[in-house]
């Protein structure tokens, strides 16, 4: 296995200090080491894997040194457009490592949001012009990958991938926790959301854990899970999914289980939920500052006012709340409220080690969703 350290300090030996990225699990223990020990000015923890490219691009354009943007591959989708109209030769010609997560490697058992990415995930680095490698699982080995990326960029100013496997790093734990005072967890957070709803009302939950969790509390409740839209991939698209529902099934309560990661990750989407005003819309967004699903990196979300973003661009009531009992009590005052309403609900980060993944698979999902939407 390669230490995060060593990887980070044979990177520093080229002069390549500067990163930018969304956190993903497979790397892990590399971004808890990068985030412990790259400035703040050197490590953006960006809002999606495109914005961390415009990033990297920048600090290139300042330094002419070389960035890095780390991803899990499902965020390719997120960085083609730069790919294609900014780094690529026939625009800016501007080199970026880039260091990608490979979920569903095909061979490697993984949850379904990530066997197509797995799939496709050098394809499309061949079909964008990318050269790339696959980082190997030895420090020797992965030194002489490294000299030839770097040369690579160096001499063709174009940028070169380094494909990450499964356990490829060595464990690393983040130190540098943000400490806060709050106390409910996620699980209870969305336990006590999902108990005040509606017979007839939908869920469409976020990527992770949430997804995850709601899974399990219905599991336990005895409840079926026509009700839920789990978004297991697609981060940061909840949101307008739900818009979808609501826009179209004007008579149910839609309900988007939100994370602060995802809603960060497209945040213009909230303009197009106010704007669009759905009376039957509730965004729910459950916020522990970090991306707990994959590590537990740092979000901007407890740095900044959600429920103001909310308000400022129309939602119609926005709340915030970071107590049981204040959460019992909204959802009840909820039932007479019109939407759209935006609801923030500050957790404390972690979850059960125990939690398990949904055992329907997205397509028995969608088919028993859409079926109770017909009802
Ligand atoms: C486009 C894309 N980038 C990255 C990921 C990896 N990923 C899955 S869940 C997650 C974190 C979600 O954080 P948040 O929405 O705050 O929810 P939390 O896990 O904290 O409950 C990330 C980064 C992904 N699935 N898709």
């Amino acid at each position: 296995m390669i230490r995060p350290q060593f990887f980070y300090d044979t990177l520093a030996s080229y002069g390549i200090d500067f990163y930018a990225g969304v956190p993903d699990s497979l790397l892990k223990n590399l971004c808890a080491y990068i985030t412990d020990h790259a400035d703040v000015t050197h490590n953006i923890i960006a809002a999606n894997e495109g914005g961390a490219m415009g990033l990297a691009a920048g600090h290139y354009l300042a330094t002419s040194k070389i960035p890095v943007v780390y991803m899990q591959n499902s965020g390719e989708g997120n960085i083609i457009n730069p790919l294609a109209s900014l780094t690529d030769p026939d625009v800016y010609n501007i080199p970026v490592l880039l260091v990608i997560g490979w979920r569903g490697k095909p061979g490697v058992h993984d949850e379904p949001q990530h066997v197509k990415q797995g799939k496709v995930t050098t394809g499309l680095l061949n079909v964008m012009g990318i050269d790339y490698t696959v980082l190997s699982k030895d420090e020797d080995k992965a030194v002489g990958q490294i000299n030839k990326a770097v040369t690579f960029m160096q001499t063709t100013k174009q940028c070169y991938a380094l494909v990450i496997e499964k356990d490829t790093f060595d464990t690393y734990t983040l130190q540098n926790v943000e400490k806060n005072d709050l106390t409910m967890s996620r699980e209870e957070a969305i336990q006590t959301v999902a108990a005040a709803l509606g017979d007839k009302d939908v869920i469409v939950s976020t990527t992770g854990m949430i997804s995850r969790e709601l899974f399990e509390y219905r599991t336990v409740m005895n409840q079926g899970h026509e009700r839920d839209f789990l978004t297991v991939g697609s981060m940061g698209h909840a949101s307008q999914i739900a818009l979808g529902i609501a826009l179209a099934k004007t008579e149910r309560k839609v309900w988007c289980f939100d994370g602060d990661g995802a809603s960060i990750m497209h945040m213009g989407s909230m303009a197009i939920v106010a704007q669009k005003a759905p009376g039957n819309y509730v965004h729910v967004v459950f916020n522990n500052g970090a991306h707990d699903s994959v590590g537990g990196q740092p979000t901007v979300g407890l740095n900044i006012n959600l429920p103001a973003v909310a308000s400022a661009v129309g939602y119609n009531n926005v709340y915030s709340v970071e107590s049981k009992d204040r959460l019992e009590e909204l959802l009840e005052k909820l039932k007479e409220i019109e939407g759209p309403v935006f609801l923030e609900v500050k957790v404390k980060k972690g979850n059960r080690k125990d939690l398990g993944r949904p055992t329907t698979t997205p397509i028995q999902n969608k088919e028993a969703l859409m079926a109770f939407l017909k009802d």
